[in-house]
């Protein structure tokens, strides 16, 4: 039997014994923005909105985060509180206020030019700022104090988010010992011999420990958190219960599989809506070709998407019959954009697709077609269904929800995953073609065996993925978090 909404309620309900449960992320799962005379609410896309938003929806509380959009204050109230999702108003979102100054410095700098590619094996080397590092602990105790007044004098659990707030959880305790606080890294740790170049490790280490619970996407990451804490930090590790203890404080660490809500995807891709938008898209992109590739990504030099493109063009030169007779659709969200690896990025991948689509358009037919915005669920849904195979070849990757989205989204049984070994949903998703994104002539074969594939050794794979996400969904997720700090008898 697979986790409900309703089961995760009721664990909340059972095990947090009354306390107040708050998110905190650097960004808000609902934007308001100013379109004329109207305010439009955007559902952002970002694999930690898709993650928590269904299990706030099932336990209420407060989610604090950084108002981003143009017309976010124009709908709080006098505590910049608004009550969210628009459509089924269920949770409370609390929104900070940044200075441009204060969000170059701690988002754009510190979090998304020195830590993401700290974290990530990329190959993009982290840029360290003195400066950005002190807007970065003054933004987290922005967060601190408007977490510390939601609390008040009531007992609150405080689910932290990700790498943008690492040292949040000793600046609440410092106020407030007796919020109970875990934390989800949703992004990959490096080994020790990486992580070693940062200048602040001994205070993000610190920080991190704060935390009653810390977890990640998988075991590899805990272990090699551990072994950074070994190397750098006073402290007595306890590998048997995978737990460190600093000055008196224990901070258990595990492995926490992110998911998907795989029933809510699987049913709104079986809508009505959905095949007319398959329609529509066919029509629009003249897709009438036997063979349809997707990949949908936020522009991040992490998610190989050059790889995939490189990949693509040498399947064609190597295996010319498919010229004219399959094409890559390849949805992108700009992320970033003011940051110059993510400039120099979008570069890139523009000469490469004009480069591709001049090498072998003939006729009406091109190869790739690039649609780079942000799209809604429902059209992402209908690309996913009209696809014989999906490319995720991340260079490195926590988790990817992609993965999983394209899995839950294949109510027809069909349709062929190629996924790179180095995300996270590799470990469960194994009936997946497993690729390296840096191998490109196995990633060419790999394509090859996608489009090549019997239908029914797809429908067999597929169905064992989708048993694999719909087992291992989102409500599991959060319900194995709130257990296990049930658990510590806190
Ligand atoms: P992200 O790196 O943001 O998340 P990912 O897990 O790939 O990544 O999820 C991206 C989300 O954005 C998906 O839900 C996808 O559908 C959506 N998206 C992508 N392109 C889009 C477009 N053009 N329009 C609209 N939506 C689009 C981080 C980590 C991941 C981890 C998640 C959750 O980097 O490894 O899986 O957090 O923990």
């Amino acid at each position: 039997m697979s986790w409900t909404k309703e089961d995760l309620q009721e664990l909340v309900k059972t095990k947090l014994a009354g306390r107040l449960f708050i998110v905190v992320s650097n960004r808000e799962p609902y934007i308001h923005i100013s379109s004329g005379d109207e305010i439009q609410c955007v559902v952002p896309a970002s694999g930690l909105t898709v993650a928590l938003d269904p299990m706030m929806r099932a336990c209420s509380g407060v989610w604090v985060a950084h108002g981003s959009g143009n017309a976010d204050r124009k709908v709080v109230d006098a505590k910049n509180r608004v009550s969210v999702p628009p459509d089924e108003p269920s949770y409370s979102l609390r929104r900070i206020w940044l200075t441009k100054e204060e969000e170059e410095g701690y988002y754009l700098g510190l979090s998304n030019e020195a830590l993401w590619p700290l974290c990530h094996v990329a190959y993009t080397p982290p840029i360290f700022d003195e400066a950005d590092w002190n807007t970065y602990k003054k933004v987290n105790q922005l967060f601190a104090d408007a977490v510390l007044d939601e609390v008040g004098d009531r007992k609150a659990f405080v689910f932290i988010q990700d790498y943008h707030l690492a040292i949040l959880s000793r600046l609440i305790k410092a106020k407030n010992p007796q919020v109970i606080t875990a934390q989800f890294w949703h992004i990959p740790w490096p080994n020790p011999e990486v992580f070693r170049i940062c200048p602040w490790q001994e205070e993000l280490l610190d920080g991190l420990l704060g935390n009653d619970l810390l977890g990640f996407h998988i075991g590899y990451n805990c272990d090699n958190f551990l072994e950074t804490v070994n190397r750098n930090l006073e402290s007595k590790i306890d590998y048997e219960r995978s737990a460190v203890n600093r000055g008196g404080g224990i901070t258990l660490v595990r492995p926490f599989p992110i998911s998907v809500d795989f029933d809510r995807i699987a049913r709104d891709a079986a809508k009505e809506e959905v095949i007319e938008e398959m329609e529509r898209i066919r029509h629009r992109w003249k897709l009438d070709d036997e063979f349809i590739g997707v990949g949908v990504d936020r522009v991040d030099y992490t998610k190989g998407i050059p790889h995939r493109l490189m990949a693509l063009d040498k399947f064609l030169t190597k295996y010319p019959e498919y010229q004219g007779r399959m094409v890559f659709v390849q949805l992108a969200e700009p992320s970033r954009v003011h940051i110059r690896k993510y400039k120099e990025l979008n570069a890139d991948i523009d000469d490469l697709v004009e480069e591709i689509n001049w090498k072998y358009q003939s006729g009406g037919w091109r190869p790739i077609i690039y649609i780079k915005e942000h799209c809604s669920p429902l059209a992402i849904w209908a690309f996913h269904r009209l696809a014989h195979f999906c490319i995720v070849s991340s260079l490195h990757d926590g988790m990817n929800l992609v993965a999983k989205e394209f899995v839950s989204s294949r109510v027809d049984e069909d349709g062929v995953l190629i996924l790179s070994r180095f995300t996270g949903a590799a470990r469960e998703l194994v009936q997946a073609l497993l690729i390296n994104p840096y191998a490109t002539d196995d990633f060419v074969e790999t394509i090859r065996k996608a489009v090549e594939m019997p239908k029914r050794q797809r429908q067999a794979r597929m169905r064992k993925l989708r048993q694999s996400v719909e087992q291992n969904n989102i409500y599991q997720w959060a319900g194995n978090i709130i257990s296990e700090l049930a658990n510590l008898g806190l």
